[in-house]
């Protein structure tokens, strides 16, 4: 495939697998995050099967963001896939306990993060009017929980960003979707529950939750659609997975 791939939250779960299947299709990678040393070992690993150009940065931070985006090399510049996947939740708790820096963290990494790397690469993307936009949003984005309050929100405004998005950018002719996983095993409970692993360990206890190549092989078949295809909206669940708040649990 002769494309290049931008891909946020590249250093753990959903991101990195992605970043792996993408590779083993040849597509060149923008590896994103702010772990460098994370960043530089899925470079090593993936270099023998594409190429690879790592960028460190906080999406948080809007100058920096422009600045890493800035810094592209020629072969790297022109992006013609962007992955909007990092984001994470922080805490669960009922709204009138909630921890503010909690609030803050989510909706400026989940939402502001998200719109100020889509802007960045979008410039390049109207210019050649050809790219596709990924959105990783969730099923918190579809429905509230009890206690997902402000993870529930930011989500959300990524389905609505994801509709805005492929509204603006129709007459540009820039594909936009979101993919909205359920429960997926990976580094998210341990963030959410700031390191509590047998918490976090507990959230995917009894049942076969998915794995991030499944989304990973989800996100792959709606980037090799043709280009004719929009996958606008992807919702997908573990089978054991009926809402957010239905799961069947072996005990
Ligand atoms: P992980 O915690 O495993 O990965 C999160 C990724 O986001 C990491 O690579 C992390 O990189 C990156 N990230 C977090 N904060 C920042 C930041 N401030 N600046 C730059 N990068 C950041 O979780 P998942 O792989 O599960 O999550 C990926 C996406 O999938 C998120 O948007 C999440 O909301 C969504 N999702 C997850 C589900 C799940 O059940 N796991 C279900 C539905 C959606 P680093 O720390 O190196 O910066
Ligand atoms: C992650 C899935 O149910 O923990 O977005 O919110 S959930």
């Amino acid at each position: 495939m002769n494309e290049i791939a931008l891909i946020t939250g590249a250093t753990s779960g959903i991101g990195r697998e992605i970043a792996r299947r993408f590779a083993e299709e040849g597509i060149s990678l923008i590896l994103c995050g702010r772990r460098q040393k994370r960043l530089d070992e899925l470079k090593g690993e993936l270099s023998p099967k594409t190429k690879i150009h790592t960028l460190t940065f906080d999406v948080r931070k809007r100058d920096d963001v422009n600045r890493a985006i800035d810094s592209l090399p020629a072969a790297f510049s022109q992006i013609s896939i962007l992955i909007n996947n990092a984001g994470n939740a922080h805490g669960l708790d009922p709204i009138d306990k909630g921890n503010p820096d909690d609030w803050d963290a989510m909706l400026d990494i989940n939402v502001k993060g998200l719109l100020y790397v889509s802007r960045a690469v979008l410039s390049g993307m109207v210019e050649r009017a050809q790219g596709h936009i990924i959105n990783i949003g969730s099923t918190a984005g579809k429905e509230v929980y009890p206690m997902g309050n402000v993870y529930c929100a930011s989500k959300h405004a990524v389905d609505a960003l994801n509709q805005a998005m492929r509204i603006d950018l129709n007459k540009h002719g820039i594909r936009v979707g979101s993919v909205n996983p359920g429960l997926v095993e990976t580094e998210f409970s341990d963030v959410r529950f700031k390191g509590d692993k047998s918490r976090a360990k507990s959230v995917y206890a009894g049942y076969q939750p998915l794995k991030p190549e499944d989304i990973a092989d989800i996100v792959y078949f709606v980037v090799s659609c043709p280009a004719h295809v929009n996958i606008a909206d992807l919702v997908v669940m573990p089978t054991a997975q009926a809402s957010s708040t239905i799961v069947k649990k072996d005990r």
